[in-house]
């Protein structure tokens, strides 16, 4: 097999040279309109929406590239049921205190509830049929979800990362990815925070030690590299 990698840092990735669409997915995390459209979540605890939007076209040449070529692509939405039932207490406590109450009516219907307006993933990065979303009550991807056992059937073992937001649901499911063996690598300009030194923290942390939890790319290098 003719070894690929993308130039990434700290290392070219992946660590072995074996990038092929059948080993490796394209997850896009919660690019929801509650963190990235007007009257949402995050819009309602007053931060920068420009800020969260800035990777939208980013993860938009991105897909393109990656569909065209036949690589799994995975979304994934951050939500409750409409019952609240799987909603930490302490969660919502410390939302409804900055004035954005997951479960709570704001414009676009209750905040972080499943099936409401505010809850569903962007139109500019809408799913294709036949790609996989992946609801999850929390902020990794992996915590009470089946996206290990849809990444292990497909045989996939390299993980390339998007979306909102870097510190939080991008860096926890990262960090669940590379605890369960994942190679992954992380796409900057494809990734926003609530806070920009948030984001360049966030992604500093990833390439200390060598590359604690995989590899950091641009967009550019990706797709000029891409098998
Ligand atoms: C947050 C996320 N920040 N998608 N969720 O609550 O990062």
């Amino acid at each position: 097999m003719t070894e690929r990698y993308i130039p990434a840092d700290p290392y070219p990735w992946p660590f072995d040279g074996r990038l092929l669409p059948d080993n490796t997915a394209l997850i896009v995390i919660d690019m929801q309109t509650d963190f990235c459209g007007p009257g949402g979540y995050v819009d309602r605890m007053g931060y920068d929406l420009s800020l969260m939007r800035a990777p939208i076209p980013h993860i938009a040449a991105v897909l393109d590239a990656m569909r065209g070529r036949g690589f799994l692509i995975i979304h994934t939405r951050e939500g409750h049921r409409p019952d609240l039932s799987d909603l930490p207490v302490n969660k919502r406590w410390r939302s409804r205190r900055i004035g954005a109450g997951i479960g709570d009516e704001d414009p676009n219907g209750r905040i972080l509830v499943r099936g409401e307006p505010g809850w569903e993933l962007i139109p500019e990065l809408s799913p294709r049929p036949g790609e996989p979303i992946v609801d999850k009550p929390g902020k990794g991807s992996f915590y009470a979800t089946d996206l290990e056992l849809v990444l292990h059937t497909r045989g996939i073992v390299n993980l390339i990362l998007t979306g909102v937001t870097t510190d939080v649901c991008v860096h926890t499911t990262m960090r669940e990815a590379n605890d369960r063996g994942f190679e992954c690598l992380l796409l900057d300009d494809c990734c926003a925070a609530t806070d920009r030194a948030n984001h360049d923290h966030a992604v500093r942390m990833i390439k200390m030690q060598g590359g604690v939890f995989g590899a950091v790319a641009g967009s550019r290098e990706l797709l000029d590299h891409l098998p």
